[in-house]
């Protein structure tokens, strides 16, 4: 069993999301947080944490991010996806920064060390999607909360990940698609990118097999609108990281909506409440009354 607690960090006044493991109680936190804090590299700027799992030099290299955050200059990306579905691995390959996979249970905001185009990416690592309505409105939440520390910036670009591993979609993938689908919002378009994962693992008898699969999800599953399908293939390198953020700074790519969650977190606001009424929280709840429907 998970214990999930959330709760709000009075002196530096951001929210803390933690996960505990089975037995510990759910009251230490905050005094946990706060040694978290002091012992890592965490940098807080108007609220928003820049995380840096690394060495200084690479500390150093985010320190002028910080200016560069409040010139509001970056393309601002999220990222959503189930847990272990390669989100982290491609933060650390598009950024150079060595982040750690083990467990992402809050928001964070990476930026490349090196800009890979005349502008800079922002990117939000998110805590994984699961099959639970409550875990998935707390990872809601998070992004709810990290959308509006970013505010004025709005997201230019959000992009779901799937292991091709996985083969044909399964009932909780598709899930886990609705609500990127209602994050995004359907005019969001192009700016919705969707990757396969894990294609190194691939075995190279059955790459003909994946392929299939991957063209499948694209025909099928993977765009908002039919006209255009970013989907693209990523298999732990940098150079596939690096390419599917490019495809936001093509000229050809107009960047000009808004994610449906800015839309409505600056309507409901970015508490659990708020974030019920969105879209994607409406299709989380519709989602788990599908589920309980199947069980009964
Ligand atoms: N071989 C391979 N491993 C990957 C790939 N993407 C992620 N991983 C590994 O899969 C595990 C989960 O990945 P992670 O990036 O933490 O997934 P997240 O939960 O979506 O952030 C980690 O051990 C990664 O090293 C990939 O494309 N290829
Ligand atoms: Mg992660």
């Amino acid at each position: 069993m998970k214990w999930h607690t959330r709760g709000r960090f009075p002196d530096v006044g951001i929210s803390v999301g933690h996960e505990l493991k089975s037995g510990t109680l759910p009251l230490i936190p905050y005094l946990w947080k706060w040694k978290e804090i002091e012992s890592s590299n965490l940098w807080i700027l108007n609220g928003l944490r820049l995380k840096n799992h690394t060495s200084c030099s690479q500390q150093q290299s985010l320190l002028p991010s910080s200016a560069a955050i409040m010139s509001g200059s970056e393309i601002v990306i999220l990222l959503i996806g189930p847990t272990g579905s390669g989100k982290t691995s491609f933060i650390r390959h598009a950024t150079g920064l060595n982040v750690d996979s083990s467990s992402t249970t809050s928001c964070s905001v990476y930026r490349p060390t090196t800009p890979i185009g005349p502008q800079n990416f922002l990117i939000i690592d998110t805590p994984g999607l699961d099959d639970l309505a409550a875990e998935n409105l707390g990872v809601l939440k998070e992004i709810a909360q990290t959308l509006s520390k970013l505010a004025p910036r709005t997201v230019g670009g959000a992009i779901f990940f799937h292991r091709i591993l996985d083969g044909r979609f399964s009932g909780s993938a598709r899930s886990h698609l609705d609500i990127f689908k209602q994050i995004c919002g359907t005019d969001f378009g192009d700016q919705a990118v969707f990757v396969t994962t894990m294609w190194n693992l691939t075995d190279p008898k059955q790459v003909e097999k994946y392929n299939t699969i991957h063209e499948e999800l694209k025909k099928s599953y993977f765009f908002l609108s039919p006209n255009s399908k970013p989907v693209f293939k990523f298999g732990n390198d940098a150079a596939k990281a690096k390419e599917v953020l490019k495809h936001f700074i093509n000229p050809k790519l107009k960047r000009d909506k808004t994610l449906l969650l800015d839309r409505e977190v600056k309507r409901f606001g970015a508490s659990l409440s708020g974030v019920r009424k969105t879209s994607a929280g409406k299709e989380i709840m519709k989602s788990a009354n599908r589920k309980a429907c199947v069980i009964l």
